[in-house]
């Protein structure tokens, strides 16, 4: 893991460098049984949580060095991160070129230090909603919590305060609302995880159900 994650650290330097050209999954931009969308649908269980910014909290703890539980403030005072993807849902929409902004997964990581025992992550939400995801695949160089969509902070139907955005993994991989951010030594499935969807999700081998 130490190496992996100092290579994949590397990458994520350059491409803040802007010497490192856009990851991509694949060339076919749009995954198999995609279709294209502008308008932005919203998924959710029913539930739009409105979180206080005063009361706002994001635990970041587990199988690491130093937990935090960060305030808004604190979230905001991190080194801030921008990238533009494409999001991919599982219903079969695809917006392109979603510009986000928060703090990259990677800052977070080394802000908490995981054990060499972390290898997995587990995401919890305002909502209820959970979700897991390999630590690699978080540390991906475009996977970050983000808190501005195309240049606006981001509303509360889409996730805000903050949401986790892992571009190359169908959207239900990212947590909205996030509010904890636990890292472990064994996969533990997540809400749709529980419920028929793949626990791997890749868009491009349309790997929806598991
Ligand atoms: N907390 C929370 N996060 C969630 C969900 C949810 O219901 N609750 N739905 C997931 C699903 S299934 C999708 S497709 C995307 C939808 O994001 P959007 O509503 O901004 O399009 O959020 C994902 N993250
Ligand atoms: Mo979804």
């Amino acid at each position: 893991m130490k190496d992996d994650y100092i290579a994949r650290k590397e990458r994520w330097a350059r491409k803040l460098a802007g010497k490192e050209p856009h990851q991509v999954r694949s060339n076919d931009r749009l995954p198999p049984g995609q279709r294209q969308v502008t308008n932005f649908p919203v998924l959710d269980l029913g539930v739009q949580p409105t979180v206080d910014l005063a009361k706002w909290e994001l635990k970041i703890h587990g199988l690491v060095e130093n937990p935090v539980t960060l305030t808004w403030d604190a979230f905001c005072e991190l080194p801030q991160f921008e990238d533009t993807s494409d999001f991919h849902c599982v219903t079969t929409w695809s917006q392109f070129d979603m510009h986000w902004q928060g703090v990259a997964f990677f800052t977070l990581a080394d802000l908490v230090k995981p054990k060499p025992e972390a290898k997995h992550v587990f995401f919890k939400s305002y909502d209820g909603y959970s979700t897991n995801n390999p630590l690699d695949v978080c540390l991906d160089d475009d996977v970050l919590v983000a808190h501005r969509w195309n240049g606006k902070p981001l509303s509360v139907e889409h996730g805000g305060p903050a949401r986790v955005i892992l571009p190359k993994r169908y959207a239900w991989k990212g947590a909205k609302w996030i509010r904890e951010i636990t890292f472990i030594d064994r996969d533990i499935l997540g809400f749709w995880e529980l419920r028929g969807y793949s626990n791997t999700a890749d868009p491009w081998t349309e790997d929806r159900f598991s």
